[in-house]
């Protein structure tokens, strides 16, 4: 069993030649900005403030490591989908994922967040087939559910069946509801 609870930030790196890699598998995290990243990192480890969470997106530029009880580490990514002041934060996001995905030898899940008020967008599908032409386990977690009623949620599954997922593949979370993270965790123990 992870206790989640007995998590510690480790490092931001720059890059993944930067990261503490090799001793535990890891588990990255990705999304657009502002979609809640950082904030399900600390609601699955039931910490308040481990990550640091901004209502401004791009906040998390850098790879952000925690470690997990010695048995995992989740990765906290830069998020996609916004410039700004001459910042080309997707140009950041694609380069780093490039490489991280080139050097990365542990990888155990990628967790792909996306907002559950929003239709996936283009930058969100283009990731998607990046993971599936790649090979790489992944698991699409929807944030913000509190933020939707039942009819916008059935709205939802239905658009997924679009791109041919079913309800039972994804994850419904929102920090107002810590049980909604309890799914999370168990793909996480296996
Ligand atoms: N209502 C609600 N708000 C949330 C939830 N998750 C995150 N938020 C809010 O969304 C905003 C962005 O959250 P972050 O966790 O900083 O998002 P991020 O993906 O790490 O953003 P970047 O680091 O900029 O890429 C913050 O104001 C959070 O409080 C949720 O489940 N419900
Ligand atoms: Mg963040």
């Amino acid at each position: 069993m992870i206790n989640f609870s007995n998590t510690t930030f480790i490092k931001s790196a720059p890059s993944i030649k930067e990261a503490p890699q090799g001793l535990f598998p890891e588990v990255l995290l990705v999304g657009k900005s502002n979609v809640g990243k950082s904030s399900l990192i600390n609601a699955l480890c039931n910490k308040k403030a481990l990550a640091f969470t901004s209502g401004k997106p791009g906040h998390t530029r850098l790879l952000n490591y925690y470690n997990v009880d010695d048995k995992l580490y989740l990765v906290d990514a830069p998020g996609y989908g916004y410039a700004k002041g001459g910042f080309d934060l997707d140009k950041l996001f694609g380069e780093m994922m490039d490489d991280y995905f080139s050097k990365v030898t542990r990888l155990k899940i990628v967790l792909v967040l996306l907002d559950s008020r929003r239709e996936l967008n283009e930058d969100d599908i283009e990731i998607i087939n990046y993971l599936e032409e790649k090979n790489i386990r992944y698991k699409l977690v929807f944030t913000k559910v509190d933020k939707i009623n039942q009819s916008e949620k059935h709205k939802l599954i239905t658009e997924l069946k679009r791109y041919d997922f079913s309800e039972n593949e994804v994850i419904f979370v929102s920090t107002l509801k810590p049980r909604t993270f309890d799914a999370l965790r168990n793909v996480l123990q296996n």
